[in-house]
C-alpha cells in the first residue's frame, strides 16, 4: 500500500477506501444495499436498458467514436460462416459462424471506467501539476499511451476492476423528461430537488441513481434522420457548473451515475471566472476523478422509466457489469433492470 500524493483535491475522497483502492464508490454496495435490491423485485419483469450497440449510428456525436465494424472469423483460410466446425474430423458434421468486433468502448450504451477521466493537478506539493487519476494515480505511470512498453491501456483504474463487482444493487430512476420535456435544459440543484420533492423520490447510500432526458429514446426512434440539433441540443443535461449540485451528488452517497443521454452533464464553454483553462466537464472530474464515482451513458431508460411511473415507481434491481476487458478505460455494457 502506498499513498502516491502529498495534496489530494479539496472535495476529493482519495484514500477514503484505501490507499490502493480501485473502485471508488462501488465500495459503497455492500450486501445490506444489494439485500434491499432484491427486494424491489416484485414482479420478475426485465427491462434491457442498452440500445443497440450500433447506435446512435456514424459519428455524427463524437467525430472519434466509429460504429461497432464486424469481420469474420477464417479457417483454414475460409470465412466461418455456415462452416464445417469439427473440420479436423470428417465424421463430425456439426455446422458454425465465429466472427470479431472493434468496438469503440465508448461509441453506444456505456460504463466510464475510473481510467477514463484525469486532470492536471499538483499532487506532490511540487508547485508544478501533473497528470492524475482517481486515488492520485499518474498518467504515464499507470494510465499508459501506445508508445509506453506495457501499454497501451490501464495499468490501474482499469475497467475490469468495476466488472470484478458484478455491479448489482438498488437503481432509482429520476424522470427530468416529465418535468422539463425535449428542450435542452440545464439541470442544477434546483432544479433536481424540486423533481425528487415532487416525485417523492428518496436516494439512500450504495444507490444507482439514473437520470432519464428521453434523449436516447428519441435517438432510436429517429435513428434514420439524425441531426446535430438532436444530438447536441436537445433534452435535459446536468449542469456541472453548478457546485451545489455537485456537493449533493457526493453527499447523497450513491454509489454511480447514469443518464440516457451523451455526457450526462453539458460542455462548459467557459470558466465562469475568467480562468484560462479549466474542466470542459467539470461533473466528470468531481465524480470519476475527485470520488471515485463510475458514470454510465447512453443507457435506454424509457421503456423502463414509462413502467416504473405507470406503477407509481422509482426504485428496481439493477445487475449491469461491464466486460471484464483487462486495462480499458471503458466498456459498453447490457444494464438489466428487473422489477
Ligand atoms: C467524453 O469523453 C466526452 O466523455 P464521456 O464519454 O464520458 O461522455
Amino acid at each position: 500500500m502506498q499513498r502516491r500524493w502529498k495534496v489530494r483535491p479539496a472535495k476529493s475522497n482519495w484514500g477514503e477506501f484505501g490507499d490502493d483502492d480501485q473502485i471508488g464508490r462501488l465500495n459503497l454496495i455492500t450486501p445490506d444495499v444489494r439485500r434491499m435490491a432484491a427486494l424491489e423485485i416484485k414482479e420478475g419483469l426485465t427491462f434491457c436498458l442498452s440500445i443497440p450497440l450500433d447506435l446512435p449510428g456514424g459519428n455524427l456525436l463524437v467525430s472519434n467514436r466509429l460504429p461497432p465494424m464486424r469481420t469474420i472469423a477464417k479457417k483454414a483460410g475460409r470465412p466461418l460462416v455456415n462452416f464445417p466446425f469439427c473440420c479436423d474430423n470428417p465424421d463430425w458434421n456439426d455446422i458454425g459462424c465465429d466472427d470479431a468486433v472493434t468496438l469503440y468502448t465508448q461509441y453506444s450504451t456505456q460504463w466510464d471506467a475510473l481510467s477514463h477521466i484525469g486532470c492536471e493537478f499538483d499532487a506532490d506539493d511540487d508547485g508544478e501539476a501533473e497528470i492524475v487519476y482517481y486515488n492520485g494515480y499518474r498518467g504515464g505511470e499507470h494510465i499508459l499511451g501506445p508508445d509506453a512498453e506495457k501499454g497501451p491501456g490501464a495499468l490501474r483504474l482499469g475497467i475490469e476492476n468495476m466488472a470484478e463487482t458484478c455491479v448489482q444493487g438498488r437503481g432509482v430512476m429520476v424522470d427530468l423528461f416529465a418535468r422539463f420535456g425535449a428542450e435542452q435544459k440545464l439541470v442544477g440543484y434546483e432544479d433536481l430537488m424540486r423533481v425528487l420533492e415532487e416525485d417523492k423520490i428518496t436516494v439512500e447510500s450504495g444507490d444507482m441513481l439514473c437520470i432519464h432526458t428521453g434523449w436516447t429514446r428519441a435517438v432510436v426512434e429517429q435513428k434514420d434522420n439524425l441531426d446535430t440539433q438532436l444530438l447536441h441540443g436537445s433534452h435535459s443535461v446536468l449542469n456541472g457548473a453548478d457546485g451545489k449540485l455537485l456537493d449533493w451528488i457526493d453527499k447523497s452517497g450513491i454509489a454511480a451515475l447514469i443518464a440516457d443521454n451523451f455526457a450526462v452533464e453539458g460542455f462548459q464553454t467557459s470558466s465562469g471566472d475568467g480562468s484560462r483553462r479549466f474542466p470542459a466537464l467539470p461533473l466528470h472530474r468531481r465524480c470519476i476523478v475527485e470520488l471515485g464515482m463510475n458514470l454510465g451513458e447512453l443507457w435506454h431508460l424509457s421503456p423502463l422509466n414509462d413502467w416504473l411511473k405507470a406503477n407509481k415507481r422509482s426504485r428496481f434491481m439493477l445487475t449491469a457489469p461491464p466486460l471484464r476487458m483487462p486495462g480499458s478505460f471503458g466498456s459498453p455494457v447490457t444494464p438489466v433492470a428487473t422489477v
